[in-house]
C-alpha cells in the first residue's frame, strides 16, 4: 500500500514521532462484533483505558476509501451505525480504497496497517483461527496468516472458543507465531479461562512481554506474537457453561448457510442472544482487559 493512502492523526502521528507508546485497536469487533450502542461504548471505553494506562489509542478502519490511523467520535460513530460497512481482512484492503467505500478492519487489516504506520502493539478481542469442520470447509482465518507476517504484537484473549482451537494452535505453529499466555500455563478460550490446551510459552507480566518483543526484533524475526491474555475471572463463564450455547449457535449457523465473512460475526451475535446478554458482557470485559495490558505493553517498549 502507498503511504500516501495513510490518514494518521494528529494525535497518533505526535505519539508516534516523539517515541510514545500507542496501541493500535481494530475496527471489526464494532462495525461486525457488537451491536449498536455496546459496540460504541466499548470503542469509547477501551480508547480510555488506554489512555488512562499512559498510551494513546490508534483504532484503524477505512473511511471513504482513505486508511485512518486514529478515528474522531464521528468516525467511531459511522462504524457503530453504518449498515454497509465492510469487513476487511488485509486482502480486501485494495477494493476498498480503490472504490472510496467504508471498511472495518480485521486483526489481519488491522496489524498489516499497524505495521506501516509503525505501531507494535495492537489489542482486540480474539483472534480468528481454524473453524470447526475445516475439514470440509477449509474456513481458516487469514488473521492466522498475517500474525505469521507482520512484526505486530496482538493482544487477545486467546482466540474464540467458537473455533476449532486444537487445530489453530497447530496453524500458529506452521506461521511461526509465538504463542505467549499470560500468567497462564493455559491457551485462554475467550470467554473462558482455560481452554484445557498448552500455552507453547508462559510470560508473567508486561515488562516480561516487552523484552520478549525487543529480542524478537533484534533477531530480526518479522513474525507476529499473540499475546494470549485470560479474561478476568470474575466475568469468564465457564467452559462447561458456554459449550451448549456454542454448538446451538454453530448449528443455526450451518442451517442458515452462512459461510465466509460471515461466520464469526453470526456466530458471536447468536451466542450473545443465546446467553441473553451474558457473552457480550464478557466479551465487553475482555477486550478492556486486553487494551489494559496493551498498553502496558506500549509503555514498557518505550520505557
Ligand atoms: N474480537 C472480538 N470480536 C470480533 C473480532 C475479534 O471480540 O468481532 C473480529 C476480529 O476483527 C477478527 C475477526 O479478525 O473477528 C475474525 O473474523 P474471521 O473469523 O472471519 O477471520
Ligand atoms: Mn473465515
Amino acid at each position: 500500500m502507498n503511504p500516501a493512502d495513510l490518514d494518521i492523526s494528529l494525535e497518533v502521528a505526535k505519539a508516534l514521532r516523539a517515541r510514545r507508546a500507542v496501541v493500535a485497536l481494530e475496527s471489526t469487533i464494532i462495525s461486525h462484533g457488537m451491536a449498536y450502542p455496546a459496540n460504541l461504548e466499548t470503542a469509547l471505553a477501551v480508547e480510555q483505558i488506554i489512555r488512562d494506562h499512559g498510551a494513546v489509542p490508534a483504532t484503524i478502519a477505512v473511511l471513504h476509501g482513505r486508511v485512518k490511523v486514529g478515528l474522531s467520535h464521528e468516525d467511531l460513530l459511522t462504524l457503530a451505525q453504518a449498515k454497509d460497512v465492510l469487513k476487511l481482512s488485509t486482502h480486501d484492503l485494495p477494493f476498498c480504497v480503490s472504490k472510496g467505500l467504508n471498511g472495518a478492519t480485521t486483526v489481519a487489516a488491522t496489524m498489516r496497517i499497524a505495521a506501516l504506520a509503525g505501531i507494535r502493539v495492537f489489542a482486540t478481542g480474539g483472534v480468528g483461527g481454524v473453524h470447526r469442520g475445516w475439514e470440509s470447509s477449509l474456513d481458516i482465518s487469514a488473521d492466522l496468516i498475517e500474525l505469521g507476517r507482520t512484526p505486530v504484537a496482538v493482544v487477545a484473549a486467546g482466540a474464540k472458543a467458537i473455533l476449532d482451537l486444537p487445530a489453530t494452535l497447530e496453524v500458529l505453529e506452521t506461521n511461526m507465531v509465538p504463542v505467549i499466555g499470560v500468567a497462564t500455563n493455559e491457551l485462554p478460550a475467550f470467554y473462558s479461562r482455560s481452554s484445557g490446551l498448552k500455552a507453547p510459552i508462559r510470560l508473567e507480566n508486561a515488562i516480561e512481554i516487552a523484552a520478549f518483543l525487543l529480542a524478537q526484533t533484534r533477531l530480526g524475526i518479522k513474525s507476529g506474537a499473540l499475546i494470549a491474555n485470560p479474561i478476568p475471572a470474575s466475568d469468564e463463564i465457564p467452559a462447561s457453561e458456554i459449550h451448549g450455547f456454542i454448538e446451538q449457535a454453530l448449528q443455526d449457523c450451518a442451517a442458515h448457510k452462512i459461510a465466509a465473512k460471515g461466520v464469526t460475526p453470526f456466530l458471536l451475535a447468536r451466542i450473545a442472544e443465546l446467553t441473553q446478554g451474558r457473552s457480550l458482557i464478557a466479551n465487553i470485559a475482555l477486550v478492556k482487559n486486553n487494551a489494559r495490558l496493551a498498553a502496558e505493553i506500549a509503555v514498557a517498549l518505550v520505557g
